[in-house]
């Protein structure tokens, strides 16, 4: 036994039978039973409380986000409504919180420890999916709050994940490498110098959580996610943001003006590929990764291939450029094209959506048909 957990067993024999009889210090034993924020270095934690053949019980952080309402439904729908949380500190839009298919919906503070660790054990969770996080341009204009969401969040979720047994999914992203990194294609494994709090923060992640792995047992999942492209859900202070405006001002007002200079190029992927993604490396049989961390890609486009494909169908699409040079920096020092050769082999990941197909989807989504039969 490790001399680590020796004395921490030694330790807690004591305090809870005290030699003079006296009661024992409810205190004490908290601070010297097996939290992680004191792991032990042999502990085993992934296989403590998650059979394979049960439903998991699933916490989404963030859930508010681009992405947790549209994960909610697709394990919902796999495992049960009720077994699938979704949280966030903001309050949800009604139709989130009263809709039919809308399971839980809870307050969680990923800062607050305590108030995580209660929601862990009152509802028995087994995976957690950790969406809470500032985006790449957002995380620029705040860094002290990107810093303290992103990083400190962080190692509330690691440490909780850790101390019961949890899988845990961390997105990362393209924005996980930077000038120095080999842009055409980018690997899994390269060089990763990020520019922006959001990389540096996500970098973080995948280091903390591959040391977790190592370390403690912790089964940390990761997928570098390219930039999500929604008709439903918007996403919030990102660089690839305009590849989502674009669809909604095209319908709206005909007009649209792109942020990010013509030519630059950035991977993306619809929606509904990343939320698939991000279901089949949660069910992956362990043996099959041999990482922890996956870059998943789907198709690269720069804004001017963008407008020429939405232009096919809404030929009247009127585009100017006005160039933020904040989210500019930020692409030209991200991927253009992403390799993502590992999670094809190793746990058959397959994108559906290519650049015709995600614009056919997006303006059917958005209600863009009464905009298309006019214009043809
Ligand atoms: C952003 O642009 O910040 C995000 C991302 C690519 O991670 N969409």
């Amino acid at each position: 036994m490790p001399v680590f957990r020796a004395l921490a067993r030694a330790a807690q024999q004591t305090v809870l039978t005290p030699g003079c009889g006296c009661r024992p210090l409810a205190l004490a034993v908290r601070h010297i039973s097996f939290s992680p924020r004191q792991v032990t270095s042999d502990a085993s934690f992934h296989s403590v409380s998650f059979s394979e053949t049960d439903h998991p019980k699933v916490l989404i952080t963030g859930g508010l986000g681009q992405l947790g309402v549209g994960l909610a439904k697709l394990l919902r729908k796999r495992f049960g409504k009720n077994n699938v949380i979704l949280s966030d500190i903001r309050k949800p839009p009604s139709h989130v919180f009263h809709s039919g298919m809308t399971g839980p919906f809870i307050y969680s503070d990923i800062l607050d420890y305590k108030n995580l660790r209660e929601i862990v054990v009152n509802n028995r969770i087994t995976w957690l999916v950790h969406y809470s996080a500032l985006l790449s341009a957002v995380g620029e204009a705040n860094v002290s709050l990107a810093r303290a969401v992103n990083i400190t969040g962080l190692h509330n979720i690691l440490d909780i994940a850790a101390e019961h047994g949890l899988r845990l999914f961390v997105p990362s992203t393209i924005g996980a490498f930077g000038p120095t990194s080999p842009r055409n294609p980018t690997p899994d494994l390269c060089v990763q110098r990020p520019r922006t709090i959001y990389g540096v923060s996500k970098v973080h992640a995948e280091l903390m959580g591959e040391y977790y792995h190592h370390k403690y047992g912790l089964d940390f999942r990761c997928l570098r996610y390219p930039g999500i492209i929604s008709a439903d859900s918007q996403p919030g202070g990102g660089t690839t943001d305009y590849a989502v405006a674009i669809f909604h001002d095209a319908v709206k007002t005909g007009k649209f003006e792109c942020n990010l200079k013509p030519d630059t190029r950035l991977p993306m992927m619809y929606i509904d590929d990343c939320l698939r993604a991000t279901l089949e490396v949660m069910e992956s049989p362990a043996e099959q990764l041999s990482m922890r961390t996956y870059n998943i890609n789907a198709m690269s486009f720069t804004p001017e291939e963008l407008v020429a494909e939405v232009q096919k169908q809404l030929p009247d699409l009127q585009v100017t450029y006005n160039i933020d040079p904040v989210r500019q920096a930020i692409a030209d020092s991200w991927p253009m094209n992403f390799d993502d050769e590992n999670a094809r082999r190793e746990w058959g990941w397959k994108h559906e959506y290519d650049l015709p197909e995600l614009v056919t989807t997006m303006l059917n989504s958005i209600g863009a048909d009464s905009r298309i039969a006019s214009a043809n």
